[in-house]
């Protein structure tokens, strides 16, 4: 039932009650002010009447008969008698005994003066019976005051009928009420009891609280946001406790079951928030129907299970179509869907904020300016404003999470965010920040043309921790904010110390998960699936060599087309038997960079295709498109050589995950020595992507590689990278921001803060 409707049957009732009594009340005073206008016309027509009689009496010029008209009065039915004030106020001639008249009141200030005609009555006690005393000025002639006379008559009938219909008014009042309330309650209950017992079933299930159900029991939503939360909590240990009890793997081997048990015992009860611009599931509707997107990327392989161990908090741009659809009040939806473990908690940008934020502040300027691939950043103020906006929008939405009790755990992803932890620094000063740079950090010169260098330096030192993959990005940071800001760096321990307190910089160098995680389909699908799309890409037996990659020039198209057209014209006795298949994700199409970067890699590619090409033959497939992640594991595996030819890149996850997907330790991976992932993987065939040469013939040197040194070099590659996986990285990560010297510190600045202050 709608809330609406709720508070208008709740608002009727009061409504009709407010009315009774209301309409009681006018009848009570009602039924008051008749007889007491008929006491007043009685008492005011014998005043008439005896008015000379009583102008006499106080002139004392009155006869005995005068004196016995005017005693005559209280032998007229309820009249009890009469008195006469003079101007003083004082009695002159009373029927009754009647103690402190103050009715004689009003000639004692008018004494002796001309007035008009001012009448007073009102209801007294006298010698314990209730009277109605009803006075009127005496005048002469000329208008003079002389006195007051006054007519008293016995009330006492009206007091006894007001009691009667005082109790019976009050008696019908409660009677009404508790019908009222009768009928409220019981339809209330009729109308809540379908939600309540929805209630229940859901609670009794175990599920979270679905959002239907919530909205229509406003007075149960403290209880049933209570119960989400703990059931989730239940289900995380429950799901831990399982895992760990049914692994039988190498202890060396980081999982996700171990990643989640060592979490657990490193953050305990503490609510640990995760911060980034992409969200790890997306909500789309297509004809109507809402489907759930888990986006193929390695931070959200790495932290879903990191937020599913501690039952916390993924704080993202809501960027699918029905996002907004499925949140509740407070932006948040639980995931997964069908075994709700975490909360995601939205934030929803404007096309102008997306713009200024996500396309120009951090692709066109962050991007350009962390790779130095000579592209030039495009500075741009207006820009920097909205980025500094946006983010400010997401340290109010964490803010809004944080607890009075705990320092609340933060970590935050990407160059989307570099102002966010000087943010929530200022807002909550014993949080407990980290930040992951996934791009590398250039050097002093190429970053210090940035117009907002310190801004930048100052913001991403609100954090605790930064983190970078490689050891040659931390030094390159700490050189860059050693020449850009005042502070000290204790090199030895890799820490920033400044005014705010003190940052730790270390690397952290992301990988992969096992494929075999990633719902595969049986050994002989897998093979029907491979022969299938040799026959739809007309591959016939020709040998392939891949690469997948984000359509960006920061991944080295250009300089790897160039290096396989000197391959082709180098070794013509491979044309028609080799195909180079690129699987091609389009990215930032927004940018008109990158717009016109895609259309120079389509010319350079219709170009080797025009030049080599045979009919039934062509050496470049371009296969351009968001491709599933089991297709790009089945050209992974297909493969017999994969080319990684990044002009910079932070690490690479393509590298390692073409060595995960080796199932027979065979294949040859070609590395940039520009990627990060080079410093692992010693055994990759190293290349420099702008030598054309050199790299055309590591092409061939990959090809022709003995099968026995393939297995040799992939053997060990393979060991690297799932022993160091994804898992390991996180579970370093988290360790480094939960290490009890980070807390401590946050702690001990607050301390001092507060004594300062
Ligand atoms: C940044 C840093 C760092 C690619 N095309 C498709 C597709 N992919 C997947 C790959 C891989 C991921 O996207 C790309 O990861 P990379 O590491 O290669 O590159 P970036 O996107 O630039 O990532 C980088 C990384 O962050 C992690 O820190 O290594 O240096 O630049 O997983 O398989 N996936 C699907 N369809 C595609 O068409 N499903």
């Amino acid at each position: 039932m709608k809330r609406w409707y709720k508070t208008l049957l709740i608002l009727f009732a009061a409504l009709t009650m407010g009315a009774f009594v209301y309409l009681g009340w006018a009848w009570f005073s009602n039924e008051r002010s008749q007889l007491t206008d008929d006491l007043n016309r009685r008492a005011r027509i014998i005043a008439k009447s005896l008015n000379r009689t009583f102008v006499k009496a106080i002139k004392q010029e009155a006869s005995a008969h005068d004196i016995e008209v005017l005693e005559s009065i209280s032998e007229q039915g309820r009249t009890l008698g009469y008195f006469l004030c003079g101007v003083d106020g004082t009695p002159v001639l009373q029927t009754m005994i009647f103690e402190g008249v103050p009715y004689c009141e009003i000639i004692k200030t008018e004494r002796g003066e001309k007035i008009s005609q001012v009448e007073n009555f009102g209801f007294e006690r006298s010698a314990g019976s209730f009277v109605h005393i009803y006075s009127t000025p005496l005048l002469s002639k000329d208008k003079t005051v002389l006195g007051v006379a006054g007519i008293v008559h016995d009330a006492s009938y009206i007091h006894d009928q007001m009691k009667t219909a005082f109790l019976w008014m009050t008696l019908s009042m409660a009677l009404v009420a508790l019908l009222i309330s009768a009928a409220t309650y019981f339809v209330s209950r009729l109308i809540f009891q379908r939600s309540v017992n929805e209630f229940i079933s859901w609670v009794k299930e175990g599920n979270s609280v679905p959002k239907s159900v919530m909205s229509t029991l406003s007075l149960l939503k403290p209880v049933g946001r209570e119960f989400t939360r703990l059931n989730a909590k239940l289900r995380s240990a429950q799901q831990t406790a399982q895992e760990v009890s049914q692994s039988k793997t190498d202890e060396e081997l980081w999982t996700p079951v171990k990643l989640k048990a060592h979490v657990t015992s490193q953050i305990g009860e503490k609510k640990l928030i995760v911060v980034s611009n992409r969200e790890p599931y997306i909500h789309t509707k297509e004809k109507g129907v809402v489907h759930v997107m888990h986006p193929a990327s390695g931070l959200v392989t790495a932290l879903d299970p990191v937020l599913k161990a501690t039952s916390g908090l993924w704080i993202a741009h809501g960027s699918g179509n029905a996002d907004q659809d499925v949140v509740d009040e407070e932006n948040k939806v639980w995931v997964p869907e069908k075994a709700p473990i975490y909360q995601l908690k939205r934030v929803w940008l404007t096309k102008q904020e997306e713009e200024g934020y996500y396309y120009s502040f951090s692709n066109e300027v962050l991007w350009p300016l962390c790779h130095a691939t000579h592209e030039r950043p495009t500075f741009d103020d207006s820009a920097w404003t909205t980025y500094n906006r946006v983010n400010q929008k997401f340290c109010n939405c964490i803010a809004e999470e944080f607890s009075k009790k705990d320092s609340p755990h933060i970590l935050i992803q990407d160059y989307h965010f570099s102002v966010l932890p000087k943010m929530i620094r200022e807002k909550r000063n014993d949080a407990v920040i980290g930040l992951f740079w996934h791009i590398p950090w250039p050097i002093l010169e190429t970053f210090q043309i940035c117009p907002w260098k310190r801004e930048v330096l100052q913001g991403m030192l609100g954090a605790n921790i930064l983190g970078f993959h490689l050891s040659s990005y931390c030094n390159n940071f700490l050189n860059t904010v050693n020449a850009l800001l005042p502070v000290r760096i204790d090199w030895d321990r890799q820490a920033i110390i400044h005014e705010g307190g003190t940052t730790y910089v270390k690397p952290f160098p992301i990988s992969v998960q096992p494929w075999s995680e990633r719902n595969l389909p049986e050994e002989a699908t897998i093979q029907a699936d491979t022969e299938s799309w040799r026959q739809q890409l007309e591959l016939g037996k020709t040998r392939l060599v891949v690469s997948v990659d984000r359509l960006d020039y920061t991944k080295g198209f250009s300089e790897r087309l160039d290096a396989i057209k000197r391959f082709f014209e180098n070794n013509p006795a491979y044309c028609g038997k080799i195909t180079f298949v690129h699987l091609a994700a389009p990215s930032r199409t927004h940018i008109p960079r990158y717009r016109e970067f895609d259309d120079r890699i389509e010319k350079k590619v219709d170009d080797i295709n025009w030049t080599f090409g045979t009919e039934g033959w062509k050496p470049i497939l371009f296969l351009k498109e968001n491709h599933p992640p089991y297709k790009v594991y089945l050209f992974l595996r297909m493969a017999e050589v994969c080319l990684v030819s990044s002009l910079a890149d932070g690490m690479n996850l393509v590298a390692k995950e073409f060595i995960a997907a080796r199932e027979n330790n065979d294949g040859v991976l070609i590395l940039s020595e520009f990627a990060g992932a080079i410093l692992e993987l010693h055994d990759a065939l190293c290349v420099n992507p702008y030598a054309c040469q050199d790299f055309a013939e590591t092409i061939r040197i990959a090809l022709e590689m003995p099968h026995a040194q393939q297995v040799e070099r992939m053997t060990r590659l393979k060991k690297q990278v799932l022993t160091n996986n994804v898992y390991k990285w996180a579970s370093d990560l988290l360790t480094e921001l939960t290490h009890p010297v980070h807390a401590s510190q946050a702690t001990a600045t607050k301390t001092n803060l507060s004594k300062r202050s």
